[in-house]
């Protein structure tokens, strides 16, 4: 409702070495990985096979989380991430910042800025975790898989902001400019290969959101929604979305029909890990 209220008012590909937290390199994204059991060239030892990363876009509450538990469930060689949204939340309270995500849909032309900082922030840092040693060790296709990007950070929601007039054109000037800086700065570590888009009707989403009943999200409207679900197509299906990264732009991308109940319909989900295993295997 104020949100509503609100937008009415106004209306590299880098091939660098990657350092592990043991302090040792590993040569990242390799196009042509070795097979394990191979012997590399540097130092004897066997030569891993590289971790794909990849993300998991989509409106808010198609059902990111549950597919990402059913990926989760399926395979040991995959590791999801998921949205740090409790922290946006401040649950459980932590120091100084307080409810984000409240403060963001109440006061959205006060707040939106701000709340893009600093989910963006933390996706960073999601980001930048090191793939788990599971991972590492992985005699299969290994992948990371992550709930949203610092690209859905920037490309849907804080560019929505932006276009609704909820971002003013200085502090979306401010906000591209780190948000390029850091992409740039982090090269390859914040890189991903892939996109699995999940597409549902803004209609379907809406009912699946009151459904879940986030008390933050009481006040978004299917007018909203109908935005993010524009957004994303823009980006991934059209693609006429501006991009400011070069990878980025040739990112393969994965649609899946979210708009039928597939938490209950285990053919639908055999359908999706048959697609998923297909698309991680091509990357
Ligand atoms: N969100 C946002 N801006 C972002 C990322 C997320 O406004 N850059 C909001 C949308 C949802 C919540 O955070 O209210 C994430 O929930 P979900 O994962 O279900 O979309
Ligand atoms: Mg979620």
């Amino acid at each position: 409702i104020r949100l509503s209220r609100g937008l009415r008012e106004t209306n590299r590909f880098l091939h660098t070495r990657q350092r592990r937290p043991d302090g040792s390199m590993r040569g990242g994204h390799m196009k042509t990985p070795q097979k394990r059991g191979h012997v590399s060239a540097a130092g004897g030892l066997p030569a891993e096979a590289p971790v794909k990363r990849v993300s998991i876009e989509g409106n808010i509450a198609v059902g990111k989380s549950t597919f990402a538990r059913l990926l989760q469930s399926t395979c040991s060689d995959w590791e999801v991430m998921a949205e740090p949204v409790s922290k946006w939340q401040n649950e459980p309270p932590q120091t100084t910042v307080s409810n984000l995500l409240q403060m963001m849909y109440q006061d959205p032309q006060r707040w939106s800025y701000t709340f893009q900082t600093y989910s963006c922030m933390s996706r960073l840092r999601t980001q930048l975790q090191p793939p788990p040693a599971r991972l590492l060790r992985s005699q299969g296709t290994p992948v990371q898989v992550y709930e949203r990007s610092v690209y859905s950070d920037r490309y849907i929601f804080a560019l929505n902001m932006f276009e609704l007039g909820c971002i003013n054109s200085t502090e979306w000037a401010v906000y591209q400019d780190w948000h390029s800086f850091l992409v740039e700065q982090f090269g390859q570590q914040v890189e991903l290969e892939g996109i699995i888009y999940l597409r549902a009707p803004p209609q379907t989403c809406l009912e699946r959101l009151e459904r879940r009943g986030r008390a933050e999200e009481e006040g978004v409207k299917l007018d909203y929604l109908e935005k993010l679900h524009l957004q994303h197509e823009r980006w991934l299906v059209q693609k006429d979305t501006e991009i400011h990264f070069e990878k980025l732009k040739q990112i393969p991308v994965l649609q899946l029909d979210a708009s039928m109940e597939f938490q209950r319909s285990p053919e639908v989900q055999e359908q999706f890990i048959a697609k998923v295993k297909n698309f991680f295997s091509e990357l």
